[in-house]
């Protein structure tokens, strides 16, 4: 056995909660990366003296364990061939697509794998390194999926979770996989695997049934040295509550109102908020609208569509390729429908403060959320929690984790250009009642089930597991 360290919850995830920024006279510096997960996780970090292990972006190598307010942080470090190999290859055009449905076409190289392999190792060794005895450490994601039992192997005191944040792919196409019987052994190192949805944990249970031979009941696997592991559903959330407050304030307000005007108050907004990836449906959702300025149902002096689309994974072929449809997309449907001053498709390929996030968000009247494969899609429970007058509408894709906890919103097939279309008429046109009466119940279920409450969820019962086994995880300290 490994020797134990001194923290008592071990956060792994692939990347660091911080981003590295240069300042002006040359200097580094850290600046938070406001994601979901760390304000899940962060209460819960600071009542346990938590540490993350993560990488920090970028190839400096030699970065040492830091605190950044009051976080205990280890950065993992990546070769400029690990971030090549590892990141955009097996993560990224490797697992990322196959686990969305093949969507896009999944290499499989070797060499990827192997990088894989060494860089999860790494990242085992420095959580058995970090973790004390009888610790929990809460794995995320499908960069990590082989931690789980390497980490197990070092350190058999733990007590391990795993998180999945993605869809789960139905064996069919898991199947596909070269390596498929080294991940799911790799999963089931943990105590609890979790998935967004019923649906992903199911898959996971069958595979591993039908592949590695396990006994399985229901959501319980039995493993030959006596182990269990449980796979269950943890949909995850938003800091509903900072969302809306966000968009409550004054400069929200303000600044939501700017951007009705910079875009000539026309009676109606689109908005569609993405990372720039083949699985959000970009494409088809534009062409869907733009179809409909065609067919002369919407007119450009009315509505318009506003898109922002954050760059991502911009070293990977299949995002350049993306990026290029949709560049020429925006710009023949703007050259031959648009007018003066009037575009029909405000394109923004760029990252916003999460204040100008929540601004668009004000400003929207129809939310636009096709996705073609999505874990959960936080943008459309961020757009609801920011609608705290009741009204404007969402238009959310059958794809997406977050439409089986969403049933008011509008629900789409993104392969549907005719389905979609409908929808976005529907919404554009419906009426004050039944817009408020769709989003209060929308708001009433983001409202419940925010992100704090996910992740008590989760850490209350990976610890119910092994009851008599291990340290349990002090809850965050409520305000
Ligand atoms: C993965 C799964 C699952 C986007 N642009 C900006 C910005 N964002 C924020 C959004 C939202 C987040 O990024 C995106 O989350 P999504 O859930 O929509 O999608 P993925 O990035 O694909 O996330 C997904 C999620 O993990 C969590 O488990 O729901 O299914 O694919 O919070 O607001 N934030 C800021 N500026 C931007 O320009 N500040």
């Amino acid at each position: 056995m490994a020797s134990s360290g001194s923290a008592d919850l071990v956060i792994v995830a692939n990347r660091l909660p911080v981003d590295r920024v240069t300042l002006p006279d040359g200097s580094t510096d850290w600046r938070t990366s406001p994601g979901g997960l760390v304000t899940a996780i962060e209460p819960v970090m600071r009542a346990n003296d938590g540490i993350w292990i993560g990488w920090p972006g970028g190839t400096e190598g030699d970065l040492e364990p830091f605190e950044d307010e009051g976080l205990q942080l280890v950065p993992i470090n990546l070769s400029q061939q690990e971030v090549e190999y590892f990141y955009e290859g097996f993560a990224n055009a490797t697992l990322w697509p196959l686990y969305h449905d093949v969507v896009a076409k999944p290499e499989f190289h070797r060499e990827w794998w192997d990088s894989y392999v060494s860089v999860n190792r790494r990242f085992a060794e420095a959580a058995a390194a970090a973790a004390s005895e009888g610790a929990t450490v809460w794995v995320h994601d499908y960069q990590l999926q082989l931690v789980p039992a390497m980490l197990r192997e070092l350190r058999p005191d733990l007590r391990i979770g795993f998180f999945l944040h993605i869809p789960f792919p139905p064996a069919e196409l898991f199947q596909q996989l070269p390596w498929r019987r080294q991940l799911l052994e790799g999963l089931l190192g943990a105590d609890l695997v979790g998935f967004q949805l019923q649906g992903a944990a199911q898959n996971f249970v069958r595979l591993v049934r039908q592949r590695v031979g396990h006994k399985t009941h229901r959501d319980l696997v039995y493993l030959p040295d006596g182990r269990t592991v449980r796979a269950a559903a943890f949909p995850i959330s938003i800091d509903a509550q900072g969302f809306e407050e966000l968009a409550r304030s004054e400069e929200v307000t303000q600044r939501a109102k700017e951007i009705r005007e910079a875009v000539g108050n026309p009676r109606k907004i689109f908005l569609g908020v993405d990372r720039l990836d083949y699985t959000k449906g970009i494409y088809a959702r534009l062409r869907a609208y733009s179809e409909l300025v065609v067919d002369g149902h919407l007119d450009v002096e009315d509505a318009v569509f506003i898109q922002v689309a954050t760059p991502s994974r911009e070293q990977v072929e299949q995002y350049r390729l993306l990026r290029d449809d949709i560049d020429r997309l925006v710009g023949r449907v703007n050259g031959d429908l648009g007018k003066i001053g009037r575009p029909v498709i405000h394109y923004l390929h760029s990252s916003y403060p999460r204040e100008e996030m929540a601004a668009f968000y004000r400003a929207a009247d129809i939310m636009a959320v096709t996705p073609l494969r999505d874990g959960m899609n936080l943008v459309a429970k961020e757009y609801v929690a920011c609608r705290f007058d009741d009204n404007g509408a969402l238009v959310l894709s059958e794809f997406a984790g977050a439409a089986e906890e969403l049933r008011q919103a509008w629900l789409v097939n993104p392969h549907d250009i005719n389905g979609m279309k409908a929808a976005f008429l529907e919404a554009y046109r419906a009426d004050e009642r039944d817009l408020t009466r769709r989003m209060k119940a929308m708001r009433k279920t983001v409202r419940q089930n925010d992100v704090a409450a996910w992740a008590e969820t989760y850490l209350a019962e990976l610890a119910a597991l092994r009851p008599s086994h291990g340290k349990t995880v002090r809850p965050p300290h409520r305000s």
